[in-house]
């Protein structure tokens, strides 16, 4: 078996494991973040089940740190007490991005790690099976309820060969979204293997596996190997590692060879991660921001680069560097050490660790600036800056760049420096806060910026209504739901966040579906990549969205329309899409019956009431998720099975 078949098949629950059927796991360990865990936690208190049943869940507060109301904090004090309760350990605000810290503090190889946020594959880096989710998927695995998803394909990305100096993790990861682009993942698990994995660290591995996100992977992995023990026992878990690799004979469904000493100095351009060119096709790019951090980037390793880079040095007058190292951990190594002294003597700016910038909370760049990141996503506007170009690279590529003022190729810089991984980390979890022993006796508090979020109910006879808006492909849900500071302290007020829903396709989305009473989504390809945010379908819901028609799905997103119980329908041949028009009526005869009979494949029927035209769709849901709908999504169909 390859790795990725050993991992399900010590986790399975139900299923056969062939590609593309559905299969259920058990759940070793969630994560939440804040902006999805307000809605996963009341979704979780919903079910009424007194105490988590996983080994350990995790509630980070690393997103919405920038308080600028009482909105945030609120939704902080009542992430810590329902987790107190519950039997989930609260990493406060401060201790840093949850990737990083489950990486460092809580993650084990050989375990199966289900998080709402779609970067939650960063675990693999050390041998975990860890799958990004919807909020309520989570907060039903939190419940002991399975993991649902189709089995995936296996590719196996063999590494040989050695990276080359200044040639980074990011860049191997850039490397395969320029081969397999953003949609090039969807429905596999992309497995590393090879004699290059060897030379490749626990956080380059993690870098690897955390972007593997952006090829819409279900997850990716490594094995667990003398690195990833000697990585483990840095941090004072050597119990918890597992040797774990696929077996010599292993098969798989696909198969691409990468020479590390090929791989030059990447940058992913504007406005999509697989945009990628090498940094020296680029000539006389001047930059306005650099920012460095993010769950891609902000390891240890990764922050004594780049101190060592800028030692000495001063940051461009016309840049502005701003950095976030990732956990509290690599933080006060970073002090302890003198490197952040280093830093902050070349002219950084230092932000709290946390995810910051990379979500649009805070450090929107000027207009029309060129913004250096380290991050995994350069969607248009997610910045905060719509006309902002935003340019992925690696933090040598950014110090680089920010000491010059033009994208710069590091190599420039003389030789590179040497990091070793440190031999003990500094092991203080000191904002890890431990659940109650008797949750009973624990009160939780609601701001008043928690608001009831919207439920669907049982499908209707017929479906009747009309094309409200007809995107392109790739929508991401940056799009359907924007985040930024402005928009991420309404994560638990769906009525606030439904006004602001596909508002930068078309700004007068909402209000037309407001008063058409709701109505159909049309899409091209790969509709929802990105994120996991399961307000990408409670917005549309609150909206009185009944289905959305597109070329193709990304998979989380698809998953959250189906446990939201509106209707992902696949355009049987492409060309309707072309056909359909804003304004178009449509209608689902006998709703429930087709839905009914749309087992895997089989086609729903939609009229264009324009043209009395029949365009085929369909529904490429299991037996399970067909239940799901007809009931108006997870919760009811919960309600339903418990009856
Ligand atoms: C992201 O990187 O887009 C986020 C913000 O972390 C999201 C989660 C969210 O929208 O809250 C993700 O990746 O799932
Ligand atoms: Fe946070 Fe950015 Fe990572 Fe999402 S991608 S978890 S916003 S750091």
């Amino acid at each position: 078996m390859n790795l990725t078949e050993k991992l399900i098949q010590s986790h399975l629950v139900s299923g056969e494991m062939i590609a593309g059927k559905e299969i259920s796991i058990k759940i070793d360990q969630t994560l939440t973040q804040d902006s999805t865990g307000t809605m996963a936690y009341l979704q979780f208190e919903a079910m009424g089940i007194p105490r988590v049943k996983t080994e350990k869940s995790v509630a980070y507060i690393d997103h919405n740190t920038l308080q600028t109301g009482f909105e945030n904090a609120d939704d902080h004090k009542y992430i810590q007490t329902v987790a107190k309760k519950h039997g989930i350990y609260f990493s406060k605000p401060g201790n840093g991005i949850c990737h990083q810290v489950h990486l460092e503090r809580f993650g084990k190889p050989g375990k199966t790690l289900l998080g709402s946020d779609s970067h939650t594959p960063t675990g693999g880096g050390i041998g975990m099976l860890a799958i990004g989710a919807g909020g309520l998927d989570v907060a039903v695995a939190m419940g002991g309820g399975a993991y649902y998803l189709a089995m995936p394909k296996v590719c196996k990305i063999e590494l040989v060969g050695a990276l080359q100096p200044w040639v980074t993790a990011k860049d191997v990861i850039l490397e395969v979204l320029r081969i397999l682009s953003v949609k090039g993942g969807v429905g596999k698990v992309m497995e590393y293997c090879g004699e290059g994995v060897k030379t490749l660290s626990v956080p380059q591995r993690a870098t690897i596996t955390n972007m593997g996100a952006e090829l819409g992977a279900t997850t990716s992995v490594f094995p667990s190997d003398e690195v990833t023990k000697a990585f483990l026992m840095a941090q004072d878990r050597a119990e918890d590692w597992i040797f774990l690799e696929a077996d010599a004979d292993a098969t798989y469904d696909e198969e691409i060879t990468i020479d590390l000493a090929t791989i030059t100095p990447l940058v992913a351009c504007p406005h999509s991660p697989d945009n990628i060119k090498r940094v020296g096709e680029i000539k006389d790019l001047t930059i306005d921001q650099v920012a460095i951090g993010s769950c891609t980037n902000s390891s240890y390793t990764d922050m004594m680069t780049v101190a060592k880079l800028l030692k000495g040095k001063t940051v461009d007058p016309d840049v502005s560097l701003v950095i976030a190292p990732g956990s509290k951990q690599v933080m006060n190594m970073l002090a302890a050490n003198g490197a952040l002294a280093d830093i902050i003597s070349a002219g950084a700016r230092i932000l709290e660790c946390g995810c910051g910038p990379c979500i649009g909370m805070g450090q929107s760049p000027c207009t029309n600036a060129v913004s250096l990141r380290t991050v995994n996503r350069n969607f248009e506007g997610r910045s905060g800056t719509k006309s902002a170009q935003v340019y992925i690279v690696s933090p040598e590529t950014a110090v680089a760049s920010a000491l010059s003022g033009k994208l710069t190729n590091p190599s420039e810089l003389g030789d590179a420096p040497q990091v070793a991984m440190p031999e003990s980390f500094m092991i203080n979890d000191n904002l890890v806060i431990d659940p109650a022993p008797e949750g009973e006796k624990v009160t939780v508090v609601r701001g008043p910026n928690i608001q009831p979020f919207p439920k669907n109910t049982k499908v209707s006879k017929d479906i009747t209504g009309d094309a409200l808006i007809k995107v392109e492909d790739n929508i991401t849900t940056d799009h359907i739901m924007p985040s930024n500071a402005k928009l991420l302290p309404y994560r638990s007020n769906v009525p606030y966040l439904a006004d602001h829903c596909l508002t930068p396709c078309d700004p007068k989305f909402p209000a037309r579906a407001k008063a058409a009473g709701g109505g159909f989504i049309i899409a091209g390809q790969n509709y929802g990549q990105g994120s996991s945010r399961e307000h990408a379908a409670l917005a549309p819901l609150q909206l009185g969205i009944k289905g959305v028609i597109a070329k193709s799905f990304a998979r989380i997103h698809m998953a959250n329309l189906i446990n939201n119980g509106i209707l992902p329908l696949v355009f049987v041949n492409e060309w309707d899409y072309d056909t359909v028009q804003i304004g178009d009526t449509f209608s689902i005869k006998y709703a429930a019956d087709q839905i009914a009979g749309a087992v895997e494949g089989q086609n729903v029927t939609v009229i264009l009431d324009r043209t009395k035209q029949e365009i085929p769709t369909r529904l490429n849901i299991s037996e399970r998720q067909k239940d799901i709908l007809l009931t108006g999504g997870l919760l009811n169909y919960t309600k339903e099975c418990n009856a």
